[in-house]
């Protein structure tokens, strides 16, 4: 208004109302440009823990702090994540199992006792201890999934809404949100053209009663993209568009063009939000990237081709052709770390998708947005001795390949298979693989490296080539029954009685 009552001044001093046109336009430039400059560019990393031997939480800080990682989503409420987090003013959204929203849509005390417990004690400093940055309550993790089914789906809205009440009586209303992330597969599109997105059936009566809730409360829609499996799945992108990489064909919807796939996804979704009447909805990021491992196409120079591009993209703030320069509000990498303990039933690069490996130690050069494009590794990694366990080939082998497969039921053998960084070394190396895998999995018990007499502890690492045998994580749990420990605390008592008898 100021600037249109402006035009219509006419005074008769035509240089006074130059002079003021310049004047604001100066106003509003500085402005454009301070707020876009604070404005910053809003990357995170989920944190995810499906690890038998888990780095522990004040070294992850420690990770996420050197390298200048200002957001991370977790997918629970730990108290040691938590403690770890306290005082390090990094943003947090933390997360609901879905198996508790069943009882969370059903009861308000549930809530309350939730927020109680994984929250306000957390964001109150009251207590003495560091405050926790919380911004969002995750319900669930991608409850909507379609392979779930009806299992969580019936109690999302509920629990939301109860979350939501229980955090406006803890006072945390305004400063806490409540969000819902949801899989990319809730919305489909048989042509992949993002102007013919909707809904799955299934879920768009839920959506209809979930997105009024969401809105009323200014909370964004989270969703989280699986570039690499589309590409798996369909024959509309190529590798090149996934990976944000020069591409010959564009994909061509009426009068937009798209160039990657991650613009596509986006706009699939604000498509589907304006079709639902939102259609100015915030869009939040809650998961994307590129795994290294297990497959053909998983491999570090992709995921690095995929997350150079991802984070230049994000920051040139050039959003999409449907949401010019509205990029989403905050975009969440996948992962942070390995998990050797996610499931696999989508495919072996399921366990490959930290930017780092399970101990910390980058994968790839990236510039995660905010300085010197070098990762930093994490430091005072605590490892278990330098130690493998390989197969004796000078024992009779006829039962190796049975053994090794034994190990693998077990122990994570993902890289062994086609795709994978171990496919290429032959047998009996993959048997061997197999056996260190299981090893450090037992924590080095010397008992793990049996094998029907075929194991053999050695001290020279057995990696080839991309093919890393590696070394296990001491955790506070395989301390207690760690081989070395016991001999520490008999070496401890025999001192003990040493002295005594001095
Ligand atoms: C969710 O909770 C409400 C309130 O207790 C209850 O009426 C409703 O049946 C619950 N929904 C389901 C699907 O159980
Ligand atoms: C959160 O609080 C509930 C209820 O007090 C508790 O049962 C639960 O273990 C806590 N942690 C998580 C991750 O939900
Ligand atoms: C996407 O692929 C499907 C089948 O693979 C095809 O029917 C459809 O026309 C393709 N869409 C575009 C936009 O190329
Ligand atoms: C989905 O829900 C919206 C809003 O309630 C409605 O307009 C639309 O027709 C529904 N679509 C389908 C496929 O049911
Ligand atoms: C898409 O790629 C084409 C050809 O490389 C280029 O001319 C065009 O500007 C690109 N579009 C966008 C939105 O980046
Ligand atoms: C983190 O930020 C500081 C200060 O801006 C910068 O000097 C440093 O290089 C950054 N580190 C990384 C790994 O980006
Ligand atoms: C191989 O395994 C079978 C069944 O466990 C056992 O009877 C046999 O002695 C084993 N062979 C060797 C060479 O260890
Ligand atoms: C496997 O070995 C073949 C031939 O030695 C080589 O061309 C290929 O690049 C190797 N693949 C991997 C994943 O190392
Ligand atoms: C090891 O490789 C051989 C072929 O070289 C294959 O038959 C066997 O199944 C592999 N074992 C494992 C555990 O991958
Ligand atoms: C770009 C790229 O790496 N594409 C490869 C994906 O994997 C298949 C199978 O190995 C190759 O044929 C593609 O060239």
């Amino acid at each position: 208004m100021p600037l249109n009552g402006d035009l219509h001044d006419g005074g008769g001093n035509a240089g006074a109302v130059i002079m003021r046109k310049m004047a604001i336009w100066t106003v509003v430039v500085l402005w454009v440009l301070l707020t876009s400059a604070s404005m910053g560019f809003s990357l995170g990393v989920n944190w995810g823990r499906s690890s038998s031997h888990p780095l522990a939480p004040a070294t992850v800080v420690a990770m996420l702090q050197a390298n200048n990682v200002s957001k991370v989503k977790l997918f629970d409420v730990d108290p040691l994540v938590m403690e770890a987090l306290s005082g390090s003013k990094i943003d947090v959204m933390v997360g609901i199992p879905n198996e508790m929203l069943r009882l969370l849509n059903a009861s308000k005390k549930a809530a309350v006792d939730w927020v109680h417990n994984n929250v306000t004690r957390y964001v109150d400093n009251t207590g003495g201890g560091g405050v926790v940055n919380i911004e969002y309550i995750a319900i669930g993790d991608e409850p909507f999934l379609h392979s779930y089914g009806e299992l969580y789906k019936p109690f999302v809205l509920g629990a939301a809404t109860n979350i939501q009440l229980a955090l406006i009586r803890a006072k945390l209303g305004d400063k806490i949100k409540v969000v819902v992330p949801c899989n990319y597969d809730v919305i489909q599109s048989d042509s992949y053209l993002p102007s013919k997105a909707s809904f799955r059936p299934d879920v768009n009566k839920t959506m209809s009663q979930l997105l009024p809730f969401l809105n009323k409360h200014a909370s964004p829609f989270v969703i989280n993209l699986n570039p690499f499996l589309t590409l798996l799945q369909s024959k509309n992108f190529s590798i090149e568009q996934a990976l944000f990489l020069p591409i010959s064909h564009s994909l061509k919807d009426g009068h937009k063009a798209y160039n990657n796939t991650f613009d596509a996804s986006i706009d699939s979704l604000a498509t589907v939000l304006s079709k639902m009447g939102f259609g100015n909805m915030d869009i939040m990021v809650g998961q994307v990237g590129w795994p290294t491992d297990g497959s053909v196409n998983a491999s570090s120079s992709n995921a690095q081709s995929f997350m150079s591009g991802l984070v230049d993209h994000l920051e040139s703030k050039v959003g999409t052709p449907l949401r010019p320069r509205r990029p989403p509000i905050e975009t969440y990498l996948f992962s942070l770390l390995d998990e050797d303990l996610r499931s696999v039933s989508t495919g072996n690069y399921e366990r490959h998708w930290g930017i780092f490996t399970f101990d910390g130690q980058a994968k790839y050069r990236v510039d995660l947005g905010q300085g010197s494009g070098n990762l930093v590794n994490s430091q005072n990694v605590d490892y278990l001795p330098s130690k493998w366990c390989v197969v004796d080939n000078n024992k009779d082998m006829t039962n190796a390949s049975t053994e090794a497969l034994n190990a693998c039921s077990s122990a994570d053998c993902t890289s062994l298979f086609r795709g994978g960084s171990c496919f290429n070394i032959t047998w009996p190396g993959n048997v061997s693989y197999a056996f260190n895998s299981f090893y450090q999995q037992q924590d080095q018990r010397a008992d793990s490296c049996d094998f029907g007499g075929l194991g053999l502890i050695t001290t020279v690492d057995p990696s080839v080539g991309e093919c890393r045998f590696a070394i296990g994580l001491r955790t506070s749990f395989s301390c207690t029954i760690h081989y070395d420990c016991l001999r520490c605390w008999v070496f401890i008592l025999i001192m003990y009685s040493f002295v005594f008898t001095v």
